[in-house]
């Protein structure tokens, strides 16, 4: 039994057509640009003097926005040493150091607050100490330096809260728990959505990988602000907090991960071939 054939589609149609998928392969695109909002910890004040601001990459890819928000929380220099400089907050509490720009450097309406705990402290490695060795080599100047959570300095848990969030957007959060001595590493609680724990680095050069150095929380939505803590993930009795990605979507993660946006253009580019290789086959039968 023979299917029966339309007659010719007109070259209108054809357009038609065509405009329809480039307009999906732009949305698709489009709908993937997400606003990234970076943020690199380090020690500030008496502490300082090792702390470095980051510019570039983290482990979302976000091509050509560099821009990273240095947050700085005042320490008061008790941990500084041959390793490096530091030592326990000391800012006022909670410290709040306004709106975060994006990976762009453009304003935004996100900011945070930072409880210090009991009061908990900061660190930087020093670039030319041994321990500097464990820092990944592709963001080394966002992973030397870090806020702690240590189960030595009594009860007290620092915590944030990310405010700013618009509950009808998407979001995906990179935590950055990672550096200095070996296997140091950090379990996160992200409230409503569980506790994840790095691994720690092995120690040695490497570059940023996730469970190690990072872990990501991804689908969050319905929500105004996220309340973030961290304690250490039990190699060691502190647990660094380097920074975090916070990336905002207007739709769910397809399948529940965060396709690349390259890989998402590749993906649409790679059905709008399909798609013309098929229309070519069906005209050779008409
Ligand atoms: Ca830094
Ligand atoms: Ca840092």
């Amino acid at each position: 039994m023979h299917m029966k054939r339309g007659t010719p589609i007109s070259v209108s149609k054809r357009r038609e057509w065509v405009l329809s998928i480039l307009f999906q392969v732009t949305f698709v695109h489009i709908g993937l640009a997400a606003v990234v909002i970076n943020v690199d910890f380090a020690p500030g004040g008496s502490g300082g003097g090792d702390s470095v601001g980051y510019s570039g990459q983290g482990a979302y890819s976000d091509p050509g926005n560099n821009y990273w928000n240095h947050r700085d929380p005042s320490t008061d220099g008790s941990f500084n040493g041959v390793a490096g400089t530091g030592g326990r907050l000391d800012s006022a509490d909670p410290y709040n150091a306004g709106f975060f720009n994006d990976s762009t450097g453009a304003g935004t309406g996100y900011w945070m607050e930072l409880w210090q705990g009991d009061p908990e402290g900061g660190f930087a490695v020093n670039s030319g100490h041994g321990t500097y060795a464990n820092v990944a080599t592709d963001a080394q100047d966002l992973m030397s330096d870090y806020l702690i959570s240590s189960t030595d300095w009594g009860a007290g848990t620092p915590a944030l809260n990310l405010n700013g969030l618009n509950s009808s957007k998407y979001y995906t959060l990179y935590l950055y728990g990672a550096g200095d001595l070996d296997f140091r590493n950090t379990s996160f609680t992200v409230g409503g959505y569980g506790t994840q724990t790095t691994t720690g680095v092995p120690g040695g050069s490497h570059t940023l990988t996730l469970g190690q150095d990072y872990v990501v929380f991804s689908g969050i939505t319905g929500v105004g602000f996220l309340p973030i803590s961290w304690e250490d993930g039990g190699e060691s009795t502190e647990g660094p907090f380097n920074g975090f990605q916070l990336i905002e979507n207007d739709e769910p993660p397809p399948g529940g991960a965060v396709p690349e946006p390259s890989t998402a253009m590749l993906i649409g580019m790679g059905g709008f071939v399909a798609w013309t290789s098929a229309r070519r086959r069906a005209r050779r039968h008409i």
